[in-house]
């Protein structure tokens, strides 16, 4: 198969470049740190690709020189902040509409075309178990989670009577570079997220991701939630200081 997978420069991406091209799939690279890439292609020998996801004319120039890919790890995005909505970084909002939406949707509508004609792919997003659960400071990131389901989905029936497939994979929490980007940096704020416990890791994603991308040609699997054993839900918040 050959594998186009966005944000592959760390965490998730990264692990599932390696676990496709391990198993002898021919796997192209994508993101924005070059010397990343350069350095997972020398290590690897894959594919690379230096590309912004929120550069629409950028997506669909490098979907016009790739028109062969079967399958496609929608999973360039990323978290700003965790500040109440009335005290958020309006600028944030922007870069998570802009990166986790409209950059899902550009590289979705670049590749479609090539994967109905060729009646073949597979277009795997990563959502997360946010856009399903709401949690304190989490509002524009959950909501831009939510809209990558409800595209998974809606795209699959776009493309009813082809083989080509749509999966939303939801983690929990996972360790990765999630948490420095969130916190702007700040890698000990970001390192607390993990203390004392087991979270998901890049691996356990690759692992998911590669074996939806390898069932049966048949199969969709639309949506699958995965958490670590150690996250669970909150009980509701009750407002015990009414007068
Ligand atoms: P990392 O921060 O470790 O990796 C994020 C990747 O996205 C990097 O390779 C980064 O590459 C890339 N990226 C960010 N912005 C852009 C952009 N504009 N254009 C291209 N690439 C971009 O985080 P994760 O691996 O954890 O996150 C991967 C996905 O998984 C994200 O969509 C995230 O929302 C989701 N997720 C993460 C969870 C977690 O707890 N870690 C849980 C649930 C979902 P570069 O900076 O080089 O461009
Ligand atoms: C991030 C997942 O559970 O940390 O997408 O909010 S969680």
């Amino acid at each position: 198969m050959k594998v186009f997978v966005t944000g592959a420069t760390a965490g998730f991406g990264e692990a599932i470049a390696k676990r496709f091209i391990n198993e002898g799939h021919s796997v192209v690279a994508a993101g924005r740190r070059k010397d990343r890439l350069d350095a997972l292609a020398k290590e690897t020998g894959c594919d690379i690709e230096v590309l912004d996801v929120k550069d629409k004319d950028a997506v669909f120039d490098v979907f016009s020189r790739h028109t062969d890919i079967d399958v496609l790890v929608n999973n360039a995005g990323l978290a700003l902040g965790l500040e109440p909505a009335q005290e958020t970084d309006i600028e944030d909002w922007d870069r998570m509409v802009d990166t986790n939406i409209k950059g899902v949707i550009y590289c979705a509508r670049a590749v479609l075309p090539n994967m109905v004609e060729r009646n073949k792919g597979h277009i795997i997003s990563i959502g997360s178990a946010a856009g399903n659960w709401p949690y304190p400071g989490v509002n524009v990131y959950g909501s831009t989670k939510a809209f990558v389901q409800q595209f998974a989905r809606n795209i699959r029936n776009d493309l009813f009577g082809t083989k080509v497939r749509s999966t939303n994979i939801e983690p929990g929490m996972a360790d990765t570079e999630f948490s420095t980007i969130r916190f702007k940096g700040d890698k000990s704020k970001a390192d607390k997220v993990y203390a004392g416990t087991q979270a998901l890791t890049a691996e356990d994603l690759a692992e998911t991701v590669y074996w939806v991308a390898t069932l049966p040609e048949h199969v969709n699997v639309n949506t699958m939630e995965l958490m670590s054993v150690n996250q669970s839900w909150s009980p509701f918040h009750i407002n015990r200081d009414v007068e």
